[in-house]
């Protein structure tokens, strides 16, 4: 059986270990495939080494290495290279890069710079955090370099930044006109993309920003038609509990692209593949009397424990299951 999911960085980090803790309790004997198909529109070259945040936060929290209370970068970690960078004036110095982290990065840069493509550089790294003995395989969406920048207005003119320095730098405080995805209209599917969404039993979306971390996904050429042909049911998971986003700037991710911070208009965005969607209980779109035409199932959507996580994507799983059965592809799924 195969399970599918686009993910971006620490929320989608965070429920597919959760997905691997269920899967591991509920199958222990014949446990599912999956497929991550992860974001690299945040990707940022920093002195001359590429880093690619989305893949290097499942890589670590699959692994067991990531920063707990960040949710991103590694756990025991060092900052010399980055205080010496600081000593020598080197810049950007508002992304916080550790030295292991920095290992990672130079490794990454090392094979690019042979020549090989970054599905075959984030294979080696998945070796190294042994994501295939939890039945994990990690493709970035496109093995060409894409990178989000956000368009603000400064002093009067408006200027394109990265994404990173949107995010981190200016914690999304300034006022952005609209996302920019350079690479991404030419950028093809990485090996094993779409045949992932096309063969996948189940398609999960996690609770990640659904603008910068989905939506990119999403707009790389044949990956949304994947999912409308998908046989599969797609199953989502809101990333709104209280009507807010439940740590990052999606609200106001969402706010730029004009559309609400609704758990309605998110599902909206995802709406012509979207089978099935978890909301929060105190979302109005679980409260009762609602028609909609997605399958929806309230619950407690905060991932505030692994076994949290893993109770979310148990209920993910069991909706698409229902919806299999519904639709007579039920013979496989868990
Ligand atoms: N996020 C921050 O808020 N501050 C940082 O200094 C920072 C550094 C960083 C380094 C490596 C990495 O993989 C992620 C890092 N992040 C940092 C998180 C990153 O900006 C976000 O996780 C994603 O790009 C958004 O999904």
């Amino acid at each position: 059986m195969r399970i599918t999911a686009l993910a971006g960085g620490v929320g989608g980090a965070r429920f597919l270990r959760g997905l691997v803790h269920h899967l591991r309790a509920a199958h222990p004997d014949d446990r599912p495939e999956i497929i991550v198909i992860g974001n690299t529109g945040d990707d940022i070259t920093l002195f001359g080494l590429r880093v690619c945040p989305d893949l290097d936060t499942i890589l670590y929290t699959l692994g067991g290495g990531v920063h707990e209370g960040q949710g991103w970068g590694r756990v025991d970690e060092s900052h010399h290279v980055a205080a010496e960078l600081a000593e020598l004036g080197a810049t950007p110095q508002w992304f916080s890069l550790g030295d292991k982290d920095f290992a990672t990065h130079i490794f990454r840069s090392q094979l690019l710079a042979r020549g090989m493509p970054l599905s075959a550089v984030t294979a080696q790294l998945a070796d190294r955090w042994g994501l295939a003995e939890q039945g994990v395989t990690l493709l970035p969406m496109t093995d060409t370099p894409v990178e989000t920048h956000v368009v603000v207005t400064e002093g009067g003119d408006q200027v394109a930044i990265h994404f990173q320095e949107w995010w981190v730098r200016h914690q999304a405080a300034l006022e952005a006109d609209r996302f920019v995805v350079a690479g991404l209209d030419s950028a093809a599917a990485a090996p094993g993309v779409l045949e992932a969404i096309r063969s996948a039993d189940v398609v999960l979306l996690p609770p990640s920003n659904p603008v910068v971390s989905i939506g990119i996904i999403l707009g790389v050429p044949g990956v949304r038609d994947a999912l409308r042909g998908s046989r599969a049911p797609v199953v989502g998971v809101s990333p709104l509990v209280g009507g807010r986003p439940v740590r990052g700037h999606a609200d106001v991710c969402l706010r730029t692209i004009g559309v609400d911070t609704t758990s309605e208009a998110v599902a909206g965005l995802y709406q012509d593949f979207l089978d099935g969607w978890l909301v929060d209980p105190d979302d109005p779109m679980a409260q009762p009397g609602r028609t909609s035409r997605l399958a929806v199932v309230a619950r407690p959507l905060l991932m505030s424990s692994v076994a949290a996580a893993a109770d979310i994507a148990g209920a993910a799983l069991a909706l698409a299951q229902q919806l299999a059965a519904a639709t007579g592809e039920a013979e496989a799924l868990p």
